[in-house]
């Protein structure tokens, strides 16, 4: 789909994930949604949001050990628990962008997805092609999915905007975490932290990128970073804590953290 850009806002940008708290920072959020709606004034184009889980997910899906498999009864508990706090999120990012005048729509992945050893093998995408051509922006999440050989797995966000971007042949996919970019040590613990501007095949594998530590249970940077090298698409990884970040990565400006190429 020419000119799609897909938009990936991390579980600790729109949530108070620092806090550990199952809420949602307003702040952040109401400012992204404004930007966002301020690129899509100044210029048409598809956009797909996919946003990340932050405590309404990760903290259930660890108590539960969902992503270690279906082992017991009480981990289907957990799965409802897990999806529905998901689904409350998911409402309140869509109704932060309509708000800001975006016609956003919950679009929710486990409904329609299946995972194999927590790798995505099926997600139907026509109706989220005709959603996008005729203007909507649908807004996908972090979920819990039925995994055929597991029995249930958690899907990060950021395994589905890969394997969206590449399916919906995106122009574009832009990251908004809590940091610049990808830094050569953990900028939170180390303030001669470098920013790397671009990360290619070339300089990967002598780059120390950081995992996320906390309680996340998909995998931190590492995968992240991997997975949206194997797209032939170009992706940037940017700060959503420096205002007009996100609008101008929406207009096209480059070079605003960290490149993947
Ligand atoms: O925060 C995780 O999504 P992510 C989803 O994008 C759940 O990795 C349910 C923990």
């Amino acid at each position: 789909m020419a000119e799609l850009i897909i938009l990936k806002l991390g579980g600790s940008v729109i949530t108070k994930k620092g806090e550990g708290k199952a809420e949602v920072n307003k702040e952040v959020l109401e400012r992204l949604a404004a930007e966002i709606s301020e690129a899509r004034k100044e210029k048409e184009f598809p956009l797909m949001i996919v946003h990340g889980a932050g405590p309404f997910g990760h903290v259930p899906a660890k108590e539960y050990g969902l992503h270690e498999g279906l082992k017991d009864e009480r981990q289907i508990e957990g799965f409802s628990i897990t999806h529905h706090s998901m689904e409350k999120l998911n409402f309140l990012v869509v109704e932060a962008l309509r708000k800001a005048g975006l016609n956003a729509m919950e679009f929710q992945p486990s409904s329609i997805g299946i995972l194999r050893n927590e790798e995505l093998v099926h997600f139907p995408t026509e109706a989220l092609e005709g959603i996008l051509n005729i203007g909507l922006i649908p807004v996908a999440y972090g979920d819990v999915l039925v995994d055929e050989k597991k029995g249930i797995s958690i899907l990060s966000g950021d395994h589905l905007v890969p394997y969206l971007a590449k399916k919906l042949n995106a122009s574009r996919v832009i990251i908004v975490t809590d940091v610049a970019g990808i830094f050569d040590s953990n900028p939170k613990e180390n303030k001669d932290a470098k920013l790397i501007p671009e990360i290619n095949s070339g300089n990967i594998d002598s780059l120390n990128i950081g995992s996320s530590t906390s309680t996340d249970v998909t995998g931190g940077m590492q995968r992240k970073v991997r997975e949206l090298m194997r797209l032939e698409i170009e992706s940037e990884i940017i700060s959503a804590l420096e205002p007009g970040l996100v609008k101008k990565a929406l207009l096209g400006e480059r070079n605003l953290g960290t490149v993947i190429t």
